[in-house]
């Protein structure tokens, strides 16, 4: 089947019609305007109209009771007969729910809109999309509604995705600032469908307060291990902590897991300013969660709308979510601090829970944090609302809806170029790209710049390319060109090329990704300005070098479980922390990495540099150059299928690397200082009490 293009819009604004309609300070910030402010600012922003629209429809009965009870379907199917009275009664029975007599038709709309999105993705009608529904889906059970949900639009997604779309493993992303409980019960024992969350928590102190929302619920019978909690103990959260639960938990449960088809449970009340969540990640996090989310499962990815309750934080994120889904790079990350200790207590315990399940969390937690951290963080100044709460995390003054406003939306300008081609006389150019010949005759600029810099001495035809790369390099920087794939006669000399042209400029900084063997070039062993990681199989000498990472892995790029644990587990957490302004990702002649793996590292490099990445490989690889082109082109790189164990020796030796750089490179962090290997989970009783209020 051809690759599938294009982007899903799921919405109607027939799931704004129904409200609150008696006084429940619990119930009061889920507003229809929740809805319409969202698509509102898709609108404005021009990216409803770069989507598919895709109509809703209501679900059927038996849908429906692909997660729910017949006498749940049947009692919440007379609520829009009932009176006021009996609406609130009705109501009484759940946690922090309301009814409206037009909320039944609205949640069958809602999961009329989660499945009308399975279907066009699953048939490659398109390739991605969103569903921005009203009501939300994740807390409501078997037989009850809970926490504004009625029916389970996500799990019912699942399900039919299965029973429907013979989809075989299903990975659910919860990314709302709540624990979807209900879809961990509907798949607690399912080891078809791995279900990750995290939310806020604050020991059991935070709604809906359940023993089993903590990281030690791990799944029941077969699905053991197939259900990743991690609680959020500390509000506050910024985005160097989502990121490192990424990188550390789900990202290598993920790959390791190799779903068909991936959900997201999107709320976006863990962004900054949300009265619910009181977290402070940017809504651009969301740009780069995404991102990292769309090379699992050929990209077939859906995303369908649970909480966020700042407007305007909601709105910003939701955009930021459908702009990368639509293709455009994701912005460079804002300051990244590593995360903090608490998010590192949670990270440590969450994966000590799954390491008897994960090939890749096997390791985990062997070995103490070497650096003592003493950080602590409080919440945001001035950028959050009241947080005055009793014990229980409910609000006790007035004000929960005071609106932080955020500035207009940060601009993503996508380059008129997405891709460009350097390549040599004879081959042919790849559909959608722009050719940059390297038989044209060189700018002698660019070529009087390369002999001062000493290149006088190389062969006419490879000084050519050479001197066809930096006009390149030039159009990357002035935004005119987003990525570049250049084969040229000798890497080593390119790439050295490049670097010294990077770095002309101040403020540039270039994220060298070498992979294969050397020669690697002297000039170019890594400094404030280059950092260099290498991805092979020699034994380096261990150079103690901040910005010289040698990654050596037995087999080198052969063991795709190890080359994989090192992409997500250290190159990304690397290059995101360093938030270079190009990556220049080399492949060497030889370097004997598979196809299918060497598109992940593309693919996932662009989440960098606002996606400027320039790859440079030896001229005579053509054979490769399509399944490059096409990741720089914005295509998903195929599933890896899951992924076996990693060699034993490969994960050991990336833990100790980890731990050897973590000094330096926080986001590399995987445990607390305070963390000891005896304990349960490694924490003594002090530090699992409740932290002062802020
Ligand atoms: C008010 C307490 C409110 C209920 C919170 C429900 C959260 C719902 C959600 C969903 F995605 F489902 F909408 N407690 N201080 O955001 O998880
Ligand atoms: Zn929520």
């Amino acid at each position: 089947m051809a690759q599938a293009t294009g982007t899903a819009l799921v919405y109607d604004e027939q799931m704004s019609r129904y409200k609150l309609l008696w006084l429940d300070p619990a119930c009061e910030l889920e507003v229809p305007e929740r809805l319409t402010v969202s698509y509102e600012a898709l609108v404005q922003n021009g990216l409803s109209g770069r989507c598919v629209s895709v109509p809703v429809r209501e679900a059927t009965d038996a849908e429906i009771l692909l997660a729910h009870s017949e006498e749940y379907l049947e009692a919440v199917k007379k609520t829009p007969y009932m009176s006021l009275e009996d609406l609130m009664t009705f109501t009484q029975q759940y946690g922090d729910v309301y009814f409206h007599p037009n909320i039944y038709h609205c949640a069958k709309l809602a999961i009329g809109a989660a499945l009308q999105l399975v279907d066009n993705v699953m048939t490659g009608s398109v390739r991605n999309g969103l569903a921005l529904v009203r009501p939300p889906g994740h807390h409501s059970q078997h037989s009850a509604a809970n926490g504004f949900c009625v029916f389970n639009n996500v799990a019912i997604a699942a399900q039919y995705a299965k029973k429907y779309h013979g989809v075989k493993k299903v990975l659910i992303v919860d990314w709302d600032v709540h624990h979807g409980q209900g879809v961990q019960y509907c798949f607690e024992d399912d080891p078809s469908v791995l279900y990750f969350s995290w939310h806020r928590y604050e020991h059991q102190n935070f709604w809906p307060n359940l023993k089993e929302s903590d990281h030690d619920s791990v799944g029941k019978g077969k699905g053991a291990g197939f259900n990743v909690n991690v609680p959020w103990n500390q509000v506050g959260m910024e985005n160097s902590d989502y990121l490192a639960v990424f990188f550390h938990v789900l990202l290598p449960v993920a790959y390791e897991f190799g779903p068909d088809l991936v959900l997201v449970c999107a709320g976006f009340d863990s962004a900054i300013g949300d009265p619910e969540g009181h977290m402070c990640a940017t809504p651009d996090i969301f740009a780069h969660l995404t991102h990292l989310l769309m090379n699992l499962a050929g990209g077939k990815l859906c995303a369908v709308l649970e909480g966020g309750y700042n407007l305007s934080s909601l709105a910003q994120s939701v955009c930021q979510t459908v702009l990368t889904l639509l293709g455009d790079p994701a912005p460079r990350p804002t300051e990244l601090h590593g995360p903090c200790e608490s998010a590192l207590e949670s990270i440590h315990c969450v994966r000590s829970s799954h390491k008897q399940y994960w090939s890749c969390l096997k390791h985990a937690a062997d070995m103490l944090s070497y650096e003592p951290s003493t950080k602590h963080r409080k919440v945001m100044e001035g950028a959050l609302i009241s947080q005055n709460q009793d014990e229980q995390g409910q609000k006790t003054e007035e004000g929960s809806t005071t609106e932080l406003v955020f500035p207009e939306l940060l601009q993503r300008v996508a380059p008129a170029v997405r891709t460009a081609l350097v390549l040599p006389d004879a081959v042919e150019c790849t559909d959608g790209c722009a050719h940059f010949s390297a038989k044209k005759a060189p700018d002698p600029l660019a070529l009087n710049r390369l002999s001062m810099n000493g290149k006088e001495s190389g062969d006419e035809a490879s000084l050519t390319a050479l001197a066809n790369l930096i006009p390149v390099i030039e159009k990357m920087e002035k935004n005119e060109i987003q990525n570049c794939l250049a084969l040229v006669p000798d890497v080593s000399t390119a790439a050295a090329t490049v670097v010294q042209q990077a770095n002309t400029s101040l403020t540039k900084r270039v994220l060298v990704v070498w992979v294969g063997e050397g020669p690697l070039p002297t000039q170019m062993m890594g400094d404030e300005k280059t950092l260099l990681v290498h991805l092979g199989s020699k034994e380096q000498e261990d150079l103690n070098s901040k910005y010289y990472v040698p990654i050596s892995l037995k087999k080198g790029c052969r063991d795709t479980a190890g080359l994989l644990q090192a992409l997500l587990g250290v190159l990304l957490p690397l290059g995101f922390q360093f938030n270079p302004s190009l990556v220049l990702l080399v492949r060497t002649p030889g370097g004997n990495v598979a196809t299918a793996v060497w598109q992940q590292l593309t693919c996932l490099l662009q989440g960098l540099a606002q996606g400027r990445t320039l790859v440079l490989m030896q001229e005579k690889e053509t054979s490769s150059i399509s399944a490059t082109a096409s990741c720089l082109l914005g295509n998903p790189a195929p599933s890896l299928g899951p992924l076996g164990a990693p060699m034993p020796d490969n994960v050991e030796a990336l833990e100790r690397l980890g731990h050897r750089l973590q000094a330096h490179w926080k986001l590399l962090q995987t445990t607390a200082a305070a963390s000891r290997r005896s304990a349960p989970c490694g924490y003594t009783p002090s530090s699992r009490m409740k932290p002062p209020s802020v």
